[in-house]
């Protein structure tokens, strides 16, 4: 059941949790040379900022990579026997932290344990000679972590311990992504309101829509999911967990390969999905397609929009809408070994849902996938 279309803005005054917006997505991954060239290259990411040897650091390295106001952080690590190798171990690539800006580090720590969050990192100041940054931590879902990064008396590049990382001789073009729409996580079975009740007592976020298996159940695979947003609605963070249907789950084939709970997916904003999405595909990102037959009825559902037809199915572009208007979504492959994590290019003009009326087709083309790894079973 889709309880409403639209995130309700909760009364701002009232909101213990205030955040500015996603701060920065932390991956640990095998090789963060790589990864960052990968980003740039395939993605459109701009090169950022460093920390590793370079910098002094002798267990990790990262390389930052930006694109308007979103920053990923790529981490590696320089041993064996780290907290970071044992992640990547057990989780391939994936996402640890989904940090979260603030104004103040030292309350959103203390207020969120005190509803009852485990702490992941006590507040903790760095100073560089643009400033200084508090930041501190909480453990959410899995392994995966939420750091509060409070920066406002600094004003460097990226965190203190950083250089900025210049590459004068490559640059490639961005793509024209924006911000962080929303991200998924993906939890185990019956953990869905756990983690709902958990990002409503510790942080103040509101489920905003819901969708049950019947919604979005297909002939296979099927799961349930909460949106959650915080008080401004710039943080969603929609939950998901399998659901019994005639084959194995999506979630449940996430579960398996990652081996335990975790970031699903990353939906970034665009302002000209059809661009944006041409560029991704020259530069190799590969993305999920539906059957042409789609597009044959797109305009019956959606009515009148702005795009042809023609280029948002030549691209395998989805349309949905909503009670405030219409939005535009593709999924890419998972962008490691694992069928894991993938992101989403969403493009959003008035529409404040997730693209329901696209599950049933999103999900058949999924299960396409899963057929040819031998998953679906
Ligand atoms: O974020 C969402 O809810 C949509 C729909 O495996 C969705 O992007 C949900 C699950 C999934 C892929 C997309
Ligand atoms: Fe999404």
């Amino acid at each position: 059941m889709e309880t409403t279309a639209t995130p309700k803005i909760h009364d701002e005054a009232k909101d213990f949790m205030p955040i500015n917006g996603t701060d920065y997505i932390e991956l640990y991954v095998g090789n963060s040379k790589q990864a960052a060239h990968y980003y740039k290259t395939a993605f459109g990411f701009q090169s950022y900022a460093y920390a590793g040897l370079e910098t002094g650091l002798k267990d990790r390295e990262s390389y930052v990579v930006a694109q308007d106001k979103i920053r990923l952080v790529l981490t590696s690590p320089l041993k064996s026997g780290t907290e970071i190798g044992k992640h990547i171990d057990k989780h391939g690539d994936g996402v640890k932290v989904v940090a979260l800006w603030v104004d103040d580090a030292t309350y959103a720590h203390e207020t969120a344990v005190a509803r009852g969050a485990k702490s992941y990192m006590e507040p903790v100041t760095e100073k560089d000679e643009h400033g200084k940054v508090v930041r501190s931590g909480i453990y959410t879902y899995g392994e995966t972590v939420h750091i509060f990064v409070e920066r406002k008396d600094y004003n460097g590049i990226f965190l203190p311990g950083f250089k900025k990382w210049e590459t004068p001789d490559y640059n490639p073009e961005p793509t024209g992504l924006k911000y962080v729409d929303h991200m998924v996580g993906n939890v185990g079975w019956n953990r869905m309101n756990h983690w709902v009740k958990f990002y409503e007592e510790v942080l103040g976020f509101k489920n905003i829509l819901t969708f049950d298996d019947k919604d979005i159940s297909t002939d296979y695979t099927a799961l349930m999911s909460k949106v959650m947003s915080n008080g401004n609605g710039r943080i969603k963070f929609p939950i998901n967990e399998p659901a019994e249907g005639k084959k194995k789950s999506q979630v449940e084939e996430y579960l398996d390969f990652y081996e335990g709970e975790g970031v699903q997916h990353i939906a970034v904003a665009t302002d000209d999905i059809i661009k944006t999405v041409r560029d991704l595909r020259s530069r190799g990102v590969e993305f999920l397609r539906v059957p042409a037959i789609y597009y044959d009825s797109v305009t019956d559902r959606v009515g009148k929009i702005d795009e042809d037809i023609e280029p948002l199915k030549e691209l395998g572009i989805l349309v949905d809408r909503d009670d405030e208007g219409y939005l535009l979504q593709i999924f890419t492959k998972p962008v490691e070994p694992r069928p894991t994590m993938f992101f989403e290019i969403i493009q959003r003009k008035g529409a404040k849902s997730f693209g329901k009326g696209n599950f049933k087709a999103l999900f058949e083309a999924i299960e396409r996938e899963q057929e040819l790894r031998g998953t679906l079973h």
